[in-house]
């Protein structure tokens, strides 16, 4: 791998931050776990000041990956990761070499830089492939003809560490797309959709989109004992434990359409 040109390190929005005194306050926080969210931070990876907000700790997105797989059904052979951000998520799909392809999708160019850059230092840069746009256009525009092979991971922007603010944090006032923004453009691709939400999300509010009799299942991702966010596996990605259905209309086993497990 190339080093880092000192032009790309100092003229544009991405950063490799080596010292904390480089770290603006806002996310000396997130700098001092920069290793729980890329091991490999040291070897290069980039990220624009504000990515560091978003970026799913590596750990959590193996993790994901790995759930993503074995939820999957076999006809899945390809992998969209909507909002790829500095490439967390994409990447981890890609090293779980489950995918025919992988797509990342990210609107700014400057983080997707980042993303094709950290993606050179985990060795997949030539098993994912980039584009460059507003994620609802592009899978709109691409993806139509091939939903029925895909898989939509989504781990939209949150409105911000303020999303802490709320006990229960309503996706509807989600910024700048509430679920259902999310929801009904993707589903018309696939109903396969894997979301990465908040840790308080309003599960009320998830199950919206559960057909009647149906489970969707939930899955918290902890680190050191506390939940990190979770993830909702809408449609046909769902535990063979889980698949049954009843008769009247609920849910054989819980009060709410939903599944919980803390991995
Ligand atoms: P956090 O709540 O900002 O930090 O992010 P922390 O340290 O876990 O919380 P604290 O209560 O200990 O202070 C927690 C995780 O949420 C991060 O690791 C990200 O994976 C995820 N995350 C946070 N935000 C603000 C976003 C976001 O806007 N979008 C997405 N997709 N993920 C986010």
């Amino acid at each position: 791998m190339q080093p880092l040109a000192e032009e790309e390190l100092t003229s544009k929005r991405q950063f490799h931050y080596s010292h904390r005194s480089q770290v603006p306050p806002n996310i000396q926080k997130y700098w001092e776990q920069r290793h729980q969210i890329f091991s490999k931070y040291d070897e290069g990876i980039l990220l624009t000041d504000n990515a560091w907000f978003g970026i799913t700790p590596e750990f959590v997105a193996n993790q994901v990956a790995q759930d993503v797989v074995s939820l999957a059904p076999s006809n899945k052979t390809i992998i969209i990761d909507a909002f790829a951000g500095a490439g967390g998520n994409t990447i981890a799909f890609a090293l779980s070499g489950r995918w025919e392809r992988v797509f990342g999708i990210e609107k700014d160019p400057d983080v997707l830089k980042c993303a094709k850059r950290n993606a050179e230092v985990y060795g997949v840069a030539k098993k994912i492939f980039w584009i460059e746009g507003d994620c609802f256009e592009v899978i709109k525009a691409r993806f139509k003809a091939q939903g029925k092979d895909a898989v939509i991971f989504a781990s939209p922007p949150w409105g911000g560490p303020d999303y802490k603010a709320d006990q229960v944090f309503d996706l509807n006032s989600m910024e700048p797309y509430g679920l259902d923004d999310l929801y009904m453009p993707f589903s018309r691709i696939t109903k396969e959709i894997v979301m990465y939400l908040p840790r308080t999300s309003n599960l009320n509010q998830i199950s919206k989109y559960v057909p009647t009799g149906e489970q969707v299942h939930v899955r918290h991702y902890c680190m050191k004992g506390a939940s990190k966010a979770l993830c909702v596996f809408y449609g046909n990605l769902r535990p063979e434990s889980s698949t049954e259905r009843c008769e009247d209309g609920f849910p054989l086993h819980q009060p709410l359409p939903t599944t919980g497990s803390l991995t």
